[in-house]
């Protein structure tokens, strides 16, 4: 087998970056899941890194989550560092988070030109919106969005799946 494909997942907080990787891991996940200091909406937030491997279609892929505040970006940079793909994870319920999406999308892009796919979590909530919507904000083609609940194992490998596809036509 090839050496293992540098995958990095990344996203505004809370969009379900450790959730991804702890749903398919096939060995520990590492993750450095801290008390958020401030108000996120949430008890716990990633503040260095998640780490997580497992084979998809005989490619042997290391999965490399970031921190979603951009006072980690510094982490941000690091963990792009020789990325082969990148899966940005935007929920699919918070129209406010776009922006941040954006910005950690052109931050990590300006630094690696990595193909990457979006995928668009919480889909399982009420009123989110559709991968086209996405598509079009990032002027994007839709096979480039990806909708899924980031808990579910096999909904996160798909997504998975559509990036290597990208790699791999
Ligand atoms: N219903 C639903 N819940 C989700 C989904 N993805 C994540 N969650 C939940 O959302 C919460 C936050 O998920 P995390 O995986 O911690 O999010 P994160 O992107 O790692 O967040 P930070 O590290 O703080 O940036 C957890 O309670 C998850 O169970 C999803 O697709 N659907
Ligand atoms: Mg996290």
């Amino acid at each position: 087998m090839s050496s293992p494909l540098k995958l990095v997942v990344s996203g505004p907080v809370g969009a379900g970056k450790t959730s991804f990787i702890r749903a398919l891991s096939q060995t520990e996940v590492v993750d450095t899941d801290a008390l958020a200091s401030e108000n996120i909406g949430k008890t716990h937030t990633t503040v260095a890194l998640d780490f997580g491997t497992l084979t998809l279609a005989g490619h042997e892929l290391h999965l490399y989550g970031t921190p979603g505040q951009d006072r980690f970006d510094f982490m941000w940079e690091v963990l792009c560092q020789g990325a082969l793909g990148l899966i940005l994870l935007v929920p699919a319920d918070r129209p406010r988070d776009l922006p941040a999406a954006r910005h950690m999308l052109d931050f990590i892009t300006s630094r690696v030109n990595v193909p990457f796919v979006i995928g668009l979590t919480r889909r399982d909530q009420p009123r989110t919106w559709e991968p086209q919507e996405i598509a079009d904000y990032f002027h994007l083609p839709v096979r480039q969005v990806v909708g899924l609940n980031a808990t579910r194992p096999l909904e996160a490998a798909r997504t998975l799946e559509r990036l290597l596809e990208l790699l791999h036509p």
